[in-house]
């Protein structure tokens, strides 16, 4: 059965990719698709095709501020995803933007740079702060290794590392915090911590390039929590949804894979 989520808004805030591949094309491709109607705060505009990132222009903070509260007069988010922050000082603007929503869905992507080492969050960002924005206030936060890397300031580069660093990451900002591991081995791992209890999502790795992975897994998963699912299902549901559409991922340009649904 379909279900119709027409009258739910998700709010997206994160960085422009005009190959629509990554970034809050995406995020509200997949709000789209699974029933939402998706509004989306930019904090970037990159110049980049499927192939290569050209440029990063980050907004100013105030640019960004001024975007959530004209939106925030006139609509009631039902679940917040964030993403790509691009300006240190857009924590602020998360912070403010959290505060506002205490008891909605919020998923946390802290993109921190693209896979081919472009900055996307200014340099020298204190990761404190990025935790301090956040804490308490987020359903769960979705790092890859890198990024689980730079909140848990450990090495993460095995299974169980994922599991240490998730613990410290939910110690520190008591938030859930699920690590994508797509990287890891020949099998594509994720491991959930909620608090108390882990969890493990194993699927095939599939020898497709695609962009964007970060961004559908977290919007996916903001669609299932605002839809009313458990955290631990969510994850579960999302981490299979997007091994399916990793298999129906395009090749438009010279380079990556782009999601198609
Ligand atoms: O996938 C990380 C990401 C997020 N947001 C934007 C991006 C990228 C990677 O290139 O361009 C806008």
């Amino acid at each position: 059965m379909i279900k119709i989520m027409l009258e739910k808004t998700l709010l997206t805030v994160a960085g422009f990719d005009p190959t629509s591949g990554a970034g809050i094309t995406l995020d509200l491709r997949v709000f789209n698709s699974q029933g939402f109607y998706g509004v989306g705060i930019i904090t970037a505009v990159t110049e980049q095709n499927t192939a290569l990132i050209n440029k990063v222009n980050f907004l100013s903070p105030d640019i960004v501020q001024n975007q959530y509260s004209t939106l925030h007069n006139d609509l009631k988010f039902d679940g917040i995803k964030i993403g790509m922050l691009g300006k240190k000082q857009n924590i602020n603007v998360i912070h403010d933007i959290l505060q506002d929503h205490p008891s909605i869905p919020v998923v946390i992507d802290p993109v921190i740079e693209s896979s081919s080492g472009t900055r996307l969050l200014e340099e020298a960002t204190a990761v404190s702060d990025y935790i301090q924005a956040i804490k308490s206030r987020a359903s769960l936060i979705t790092p890859n290794l890198a990024e689980a890397e730079w909140l848990s300031g450990r090495t993460v580069a095995t299974e169980k590392d994922m599991q240490t660093a998730a613990e410290k990451i939910y110690t520190e900002a008591q938030v859930p915090c699920l690590v994508t591991g797509g990287h890891l081995t020949s099998r594509s791992i994720d491991i959930l911590f909620d608090g108390s209890d882990f969890f493990r999502f194993e699927k095939d790795k599939l020898d497709k390039e695609v962009h964007g992975t970060g961004c559908f897994l977290a919007s996916t998963i903001l669609c299932y929590l605002a839809a009313g699912d458990s955290l631990v299902r969510a994850c579960r549901a999302a981490s299979g949804l997007i091994h399916t559409a990793i298999k129906s991922a395009i090749s438009p340009g010279c380079g990556r894979h782009i999601f198609f649904f």
